[in-house]
Formats: C-alpha cells, structure tokens, sequence
C-alpha cells in the first residue's frame, strides 16, 4: 500500500469572497500559497487553468505554456508536483449559458480553447490528468436547450479532448446543482455512463467530492465504491457538505465522522493511491478566520483523514465477518460508534 499523497488547489486558501458578502481575507500571492502548502504537509497541487497562468485569455498560445514551465519550476522549488489541471469554464461571460453544451458557436469555440489550453498548461506541469467540474453543463431555463442534443455535444467535447492529446485522462467530477440547477451529468453513474460511450472510455474516469453526493442525497463511500469496482476512481474531493444544502466545502470529516470514516474505509481497501491517485482535498476556510489562520481547514482535513486511517486499520475484520454470520449488524454497528468515540472494549 501506498503512502497517501495529499494535493489541494490554490482557491482552497482564498479572501472569503461569497453570494452574501465581498472577500474579508488579504489576497494572499499565488507562490506564497505554493510554499505554505508543502510546509502543511501537502504533496502537489491541484489547479484551474488560470490558477497556473491567470490572464490566459489574453496570451497567445505559447505564452501559456511557457508561462506554466515557470510555474512548473516553482512546483519544483517546494517539492511539490501537479495533480490535474481543470479549465475553469464557469467565470467568463462565454459560459454563462455552459461551456461544453454551450448554445452558442462561439461559446463552445472559446470552451474547447481553454481546454486545449489546459491540456498544453497540464503537460507544461508535468501531469496527464484533466479535471472536468462540469459547472454550467445543463440548464437554468429547462426549456433553452434540448437535453438530448446538449449530452451529446458533451461528449463530443470530451472526444475532441481525447483526440488532442492521446496520453490525456479526463476526469470527471460530477454534481448535481449550483450553479445551474439541475446538471445533465450530475452523479458517478451519470459520470460513468458518459464515459463510456466516449471514443476511448479507458482514458476517461471520474473524481469523487464528498460534498457532491451528499448533495445528490447519496453517501459518498458508496459512489466511491461505484467508481472503485469499474477502475475509474482516479481522484478523490474530500470535504464535508451538512445536507441537501448550497455547496459548503466544509473540512472533512466535521459534519458526518462516521460518512468520513467509511470514505478512508473505501479507500484503504481498495489500495487507492497505488496508481498515483491523491487524496485530494476541496475545502474551503471558514468566513471567520482571519489571515493568520486560513490553512486551518486544510491541516484539519488531513489530520482527521488520517485519525480516521488509524481506526480503520485497527477495524477488527475477524469481528466483522463473525457478526455477519450472526447476522447480529447491531451488534457491528455499536462496534464501529465505540471504534469511532475511542472506547477501547
Ligand atoms: C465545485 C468544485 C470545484 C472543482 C474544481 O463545486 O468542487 O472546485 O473541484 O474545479
Ligand atoms: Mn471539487
């Protein structure tokens, strides 16, 4: 089994900037960040295309790429390596109506140049993964695009990305809602079936946010499990989500301890990590800290993450099995609440 390597991205430390109320934190410079993400214990990064080159729209193709070569050697300074790259394709007044089921001509133009971009920006990085948060892929207005049409103009977008670099992994990191209100690829299984039905489905996987299948009302091990057992599991988001709610990004693990322990549960057994997966953490700082203290959540995810690891290894299988002989799942379940409150029986 594998060391687990943890990676967070760059908008993971960020002002506090929300719907109700502007940033409350400094900016804090981007190669700052990079350096305090390896003194907390982190092993890469993971980033959106302009977190690595941020006015991207305005460069020419090979400014990008050189641009990300320097960022690359900055990666290097600290240590560190890149996880993916994911186009951010929810910002720009291109994408208002979605990126990949774009309406518009040029709307899908300008979304599949990102892409391309970062694909280049990826390989300048050192990395082969491709995030898609498929953000604004489905509707605000039902009726504004022919749900038929707009999946398969995805795919086709996932194809050309497959074409344009033939050692490129896409990964897709499905949700429900937020911000469009309903997504055309909103779960694992929708993710999945997607995939499938690409031009090369071996090259296209998915990543697992906690906080979106809790917002799907689904439990995250379990669409962990899905992706698992079909090899498909090639990056986690761990977060914590309080129910059916807007996207909270809370640390991992603070909401639901016993939802947690199942994911590094799934995940241990499973020998996640031993292809070069991360642990991949999505969370975000709390509105309250102030900037003394906004890596807080990120060092508190891993620790829980790896608190919990320790319970699971000392998960008595052998007690397991003999209560599902009985068929006394009571009798289990009061086992796991002890594991978990630390009673030593
Ligand atoms: C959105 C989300 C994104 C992706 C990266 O909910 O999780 O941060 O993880 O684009
Ligand atoms: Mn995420």
């Amino acid at each position: 089994m594998a060391k687990f390597r943890f990676t967070v991205g760059p908008w993971n430390v960020h002002e506090g900037t929300e719907t109700f109320g502007p940033g409350i934190r400094p900016t804090i410079p981007f190669e700052e960040k990079i350096k305090r993400f390896a003194e907390i214990g982190m092993d890469g990064v993971q980033f959106h295309d302009d977190d690595a080159v941020p006015d991207m729209n305005n460069m020419s193709d090979k400014a990008i790429a050189d641009y990300a070569r320097d960022v690359k050697a900055l990666l290097d300074k600290h240590g560190l390596f890149a996880e993916f790259v994911a186009p951010r394709l929810w910002f720009d007044h291109h994408t208002s109506d979605g990126a990949y089921t774009a309406s518009r001509k040029e709307d899908f133009d300008f979304a599949m140049w990102r892409t391309f971009r970062s694909i280049d920006i990826a390989r300048a990085l050192g990395t082969n993964k491709i995030q898609l948060w498929l953000a604004r892929e489905g509707t605000l207005v039902a009726e504004g695009k022919n749900p038929v049409e707009k999946i398969l103009q995805l795919r086709d977008a996932i194809n050309q990305i497959l074409a344009y670099d033939p050692g490129i992994r896409v990964l897709i990191e499905p949700k429900p809602n937020e911000p469009v209100d309903r997504s055309y690829c909103g779960t694992a299984g929708h993710a999945l079936a997607v995939g499938s039905q690409t031009a090369d489905p071996s090259r296209v996987g998915l990543c697992i946010e906690s906080a979106h299948s809790i917002l799907s009302g689904l439990d995250p091990a379990n669409d962990m499990a899905l992706a698992l057992a079909f090899g498909k599991l090639w990056g986690v988001h761990l977060n914590d989500q309080n129910g059916i709610r807007f996207d909270q990004d809370k640390t991992f693990g603070v909401e639901n301890l016993r939802q947690a322990f199942n994911q590094v549960k799934v995940l241990y057994e499973n020998n996640f990590g031993d292809k070069g997966e991360c642990v991949g953490l999505d969370v975000k700082a709390a509105r309250t800290q102030g900037p003394e203290d906004c890596y807080r959540h990120i060092i508190n995810s891993k620790r829980i993450f790896e608190l919990l690891l320790e319970k699971v290894k000392r998960f008595d299988y052998a007690f397991q099995a003999q209560c599902v002989k009985e068929q006394n799942l009571e009798k289990l379940e009061m086992y796991v609440m002890e594991l978990l409150m630390g009673v030593d029986s």
